[in-house]
């Protein structure tokens, strides 16, 4: 019987680039649909999974054989520090009800999704999958980041007690298409080319918040989503799996602002809020284990990849998460 796979959090950033390269890589390619194979792409109006009566009805109805889950509260850094329980709260809830019920329906396997910020913000650089659980996580994400950590103990278990195939991937940050860009809740990217974009629309100063000082490494959607249809087919170990540029491909959040001042053609005066939090310093994570499975994979380079992300959201300025 061809497989279906259920897509959990289908709407957001890293669903849409899923579906988008399911939907446009050739059938049985490397990154394509299986022949026969059916992917359903849920959003949180097909069922709210922090119940778990809705949870069950969502698997009655789709019946998956295999689920990426991706369905989650999530934010970026002023966010994350404003709502530490709700964080917690609703995706404990939220991973609970996926995986009992996977459980529960005998799928035969389950992607989660962590995220580097689960790791210890003190510990030896750089980050691999060994450190999940050295030492407390960054205090402005920590709501978030113990969710996401449980779900690496929730896979253990049930893969011990009951032999399941449960596993999870650990993007770094994310950017790209059909990113939420709400300017206060957004992650930085989104956020900077939301604000770039008015501030050249209204003739107003960009104004960038902290320092610009902090680093980080960003993955590309659609480079993201490649990953995930390939640990889908290849990847069957129970320990989670760092998903991410190289480490030296770490850019401060100056140099990412200048890049979007260029992507958007911005010519007017360009500042820094340092009243605002600069979170994390940084988390370099090392995509050793990753390169050292996945072999030859392309990343695209960032500039590009930011140059059609900033496309994406001026041609959709009207329907965009903002
Ligand atoms: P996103 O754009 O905010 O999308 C979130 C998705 O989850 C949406 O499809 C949303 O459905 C769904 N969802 C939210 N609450 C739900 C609920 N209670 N019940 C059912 N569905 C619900 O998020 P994203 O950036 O694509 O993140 C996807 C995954 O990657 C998450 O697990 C996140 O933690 C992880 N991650 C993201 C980043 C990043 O930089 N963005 C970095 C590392 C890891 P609606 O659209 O219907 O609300
Ligand atoms: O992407 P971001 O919100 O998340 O912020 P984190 C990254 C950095 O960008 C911080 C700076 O140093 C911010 O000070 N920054 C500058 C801005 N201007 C802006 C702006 O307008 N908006 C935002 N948001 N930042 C998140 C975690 O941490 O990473 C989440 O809190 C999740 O839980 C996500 O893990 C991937 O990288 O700091």
């Amino acid at each position: 019987m061809p497989n279906t796979v259920l897509v959990t959090g289908g709407s957001g950033l890293v669903g849409k680039a899923i579906e988008h390269i399911i939907n446009t890589e050739a059938e049985g390619s490397r990154f394509g649909k299986l022949p026969g194979e059916k992917w359903i792409f849920a959003r949180s109006a097909d069922g709210d999974l922090r119940d778990v009566e809705q949870t069950k009805k969502m698997y009655e109805k789709y019946k998956p054989t295999h689920v990426i889950h991706l369905a989650a509260l999530v934010g970026g850094l002023f966010k994350n520090m404003k709502y530490k329980l709700t964080f917690l709260r609703d995706n404990l809830a939220i991973n609970s009800n996926v995986l009992e019920i996977s459980h529960q329906n005998k799928v035969e396997k389950v992607i989660s999704c962590l995220s580097t910020c689960v790791f210890p913000d003190k510990v030896e650089y750089p980050l691999d999958e060994n450190k999940i659980h050295i030492g407390e996580p960054h205090d402005s994400n920590f709501g978030y980041a113990y969710a996401k950590r449980m779900v690496d103990v929730q896979d253990r278990a049930y893969k011990e007690e009951f032999g399941d195939n449960f596993t999870s991937a650990i993007p770094t940050n994310v950017f790209g298409p059909h990113d939420n860009f709400q300017l206060e809740d957004a992650h930085v990217i989104p956020a900077l080319i939301h604000k770039c974009y008015l501030a050249k629309q209204n003739k107003t100063p960009f104004v960038v918040a902290g320092s610009g000082k902090p680093l980080r490494q960003f993955i590309y959607s659609y480079d993201l989503a490649k990953l995930f249809i390939w640990m889908l087919r290849s990847y069957d170990d129970v320990t989670p799996l760092i998903l991410s540029v190289g480490e030296d491909e770490e850019v401060s959040i100056k140099q990412v602002a200048d890049a979007i001042v260029k992507a958007v053609g911005f010519k007017g005066e360009y500042t820094f809020d340092t009243t605002r939090a600069d979170g994390q310093f940084r988390k370099p994570a090392s995509n050793g284990k990753l390169m050292g499975l996945v072999g030859d994979f392309k990343f695209t380079p960032f500039e590009d990849a930011l140059d059609n992300t900033v496309a994406w959201f001026v041609a959709n300025y009207e329907n965009a998460r903002k």
